[in-house]
C-alpha cells in the first residue's frame, strides 16, 4: 500500500504500537519487558489498527501483556530480550489473534420469546402488521414486566454466553422491554448483573422510546415525558446507562419526540444513539448527527443526505444483517454510499426476540458479506474498531495496540477470511479478558 493511503493517526499508531514513539510514563514503566506478565510466541496479528485493508495484519508476531493492558507487539524477530522466567511464556502454534470481538448492539435482556409471531409471519402477516395489532415489542414488554430479576437473567445468561463462546469480550445491552420506571431499571439492572456473571465488559444503553407502553396508547408525547422527566433522571442517579437511544421510526417515535429525548439525554451528560431508516426514511439519522450521535443503527432507508450528515458528526452505521435476513428485508443498507462519504461500518446482532433472534456474532460476520457484500476486512472492522467506536471505547478496545485493554480472540484459523467465510465450526481457540484467559 502506498504511504499516502495512509493517515497520519494510522501511521503515528503504528509507530506507537511498535516504540518507536514516545510514550506516556505509565506505558514506558510496564513496557519494559521485566514487568511484563503474558508474552505470546509464533502467533499472527489481526491487528485492525486503521490501515484500510490487509487487516493491520502482523505475522509471525509476538504479543505482550501486563496489567491487563497490551504493552508491546510486533514481528517476533524485533523482540526485546526478556527474562523468560520472570513471565508467563505461551506458544501460540502459529494460531491468529484478533481483538476480542464487540457486540455493539443487542437486546439480549428479555422476558419470553415469539415464536408464535414468526409463524403470522410465515403465515404471510408482516412485521408491522403484527406491531400495529398489538403484537411485537409491546408484547415482549408484557412478557419482561411479568418476569423476576432473576428469571430475566436465567433465560438472558445463555444468550450472552453463546455471544462470549464465539469470541465476544464487549457488548451491548440495552432496555426498552420494561417502559416504565421499575421495569427499566429491573432490565438494567440484570445486565449489569450479566457482567458479573461472566468475563464480558457490558455497556448499557437505555431505549425507553422503544415503543408506546399499552397504558399510554393514546398519549406517546405523555410517554416521552415520563422518559425524559422521570425515568431518564433515576437511570442517571443509579448510573444504571451511560447511553440513550430511541427507535425512531414509523411504528416507534417520530421526530419531534426523538428530539426531546435527545436533548433530555444531552442535557444529562449520556451520549446518544438511535435506531433510526430501518423500515422508512424519516430523517432520524440526521437529527441523531445534529445531536452529535455516536450511531445510526440499521439504516437500510438512509438517503445520501443523511449519509453526508453521519459523515460529518463522525458518527457510525451500525448494520444489522441478523434483521435484515429474519426480516426478511429486500432493501439493502447504502454500502457503496457509506463507503464513498467514509462513514465508518459497525456489525452487530441485534439479539431480540422480534427482528433478530440470534445469537451469533460469527453468522453476522457471514452475513455483512453475504447479504451485505462488505469485503471480510470490512466485516471484521465491524465488529472490533468500529463496534468501539460505536460505543464510545474507540481509545481502549476494538483494535491489538499498545495501552489498549488486552481483550484477545486466539483463533484456529489459517487465514482472517476464514472469520468470515465458514460458519457452524466455531474456530474459537481461547479468550483473554483484560489479560486474563477466560475460555
Ligand atoms: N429495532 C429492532 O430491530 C428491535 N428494536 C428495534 O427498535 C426489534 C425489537 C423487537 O421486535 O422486539
Ligand atoms: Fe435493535
Amino acid at each position: 500500500m502506498l504511504i499516502s493511503n495512509i493517515s497520519a493517526k494510522v501511521i503515528a499508531n503504528w509507530l506507537f504500537s511498535f516504540g518507536y514513539l514516545p510514550m506516556t510514563n505509565t506505558i514506558c514503566a510496564s513496557n519494559s519487558p521485566q514487568r511484563w506478565q503474558t508474552l505470546w510466541l509464533n502467533v499472527n496479528l489481526v491487528t485492525m489498527i486503521e490501515t484500510e485493508d490487509d487487516y493491520g495484519a502482523v505475522k509471525e508476531a509476538a504479543l505482550a501483556i501486563s496489567d491487563g493492558k497490551i504493552v508491546w507487539l510486533g514481528k517476533e524477530v524485533d523482540l526485546p530480550t526478556y527474562n523468560k522466567d520472570t513471565l508467563e511464556v505461551l506458544d501460540g502454534q502459529g494460531r491468529w489473534l484478533t481483538p476480542g470481538l464487540i457486540d455493539c448492539h443487542t437486546h439480549l435482556v428479555y422476558g419470553g420469546n415469539r415464536a408464535n409471531e414468526f409463524e403470522m409471519r410465515l403465515q404471510g402477516k408482516s412485521y408491522q402488521e403484527i406491531a400495529e395489532a398489538g403484537g411485537g415489542i409491546v408484547s415482549t414488554v408484557k412478557a419482561t414486566r411479568e418476569a423476576t430479576a432473576a428469571e430475566l437473567l436465567k433465560s438472558s445468561l445463555p444468550r450472552l454466553t453463546a455471544l462470549h463462546q464465539q469470541g465476544v469480550t464487549t457488548v451491548e445491552i440495552k432496555s426498552g422491554y420494561g417502559l416504565d420506571l421499575t421495569n427499566e431499571i429491573k432490565m438494567l439492572e440484570v445486565a449489569g448483573e450479566l457482567a458479573k456473571q461472566l468475563p464480558v465488559t457490558v455497556k448499557r444503553t437505555f431505549l425507553g422510546a422503544h415503543a408506546l407502553p399499552i397504558e399510554y396508547k393514546d398519549d406517546p408525547d405523555g410517554y416521552i415525558a415520563l422518559v425524559c422527566d422521570e425515568i431518564m433522571p433515576v437511570i442517571v442517579k443509579q448510573k444504571l446507562a451511560d447511553t440513550v437511544d430511541v427507535f425512531c421510526e414509523n411504528i416507534g417515535f417520530d421526530i419531534k419526540q426523538t428530539e426531546r429525548v435527545f436533548i433530555a439525554a444531552k442535557k444529562h451528560g449520556l451520549a446518544i444513539k438511535a435506531h433510526a431508516e430501518q423500515l422508512s426514511d424519516l430523517g432520524g439519522t440526521e437529527l441523531a448527527a445534529k445531536y452529535q450521535a455516536l450511531s445510526s443503527d440499521h439504516v437500510e432507508f438512509l438517503s445520501e443526505q443523511g449519509i453526508k450528515a453521519m459523515s460529518a458528526a463522525n458518527m457510525t452505521a451500525v448494520l444489522l444483517p441478523g434483521a435484515f435476513y429474519f426480516l426478511r428485508e429486500t432493501q439493502h443498507p447504502p454500502i457503496e454510499l457509506l463507503r464513498k462519504h467514509g462513514v465508518d461500518m459497525a456489525i452487530a446482532t441485534d439479539v431480540n426476540p422480534g427482528s433478530s433472534p440470534i445469537c451469533s456474532i460469527q453468522l453476522m460476520l457471514n452475513m455483512a458479506c453475504t447479504l451485505f457484500r462488505l469485503t471480510p476486512n470490512e466485516a471484521l472492522a465491524g465488529v472490533t474498531r468500529n463496534a468501539a467506536k460505536a460505543l464510545g471505547l474507540s481509545s481502549s478496545k476494538g483494535q491489538l495496540a499498545v495501552g489498549f485493554d488486552a481483550d484477545i480472540a486466539v483463533w484456529n484459523i489459517s487465514q482472517p477470511a476464514e472469520l468470515c467465510y465458514q460458519f457452524g465450526v466455531n474456530p474459537l481457540s481461547a479468550l483473554i479478558q483484560d489479560g486474563r484467559q477466560v475460555i
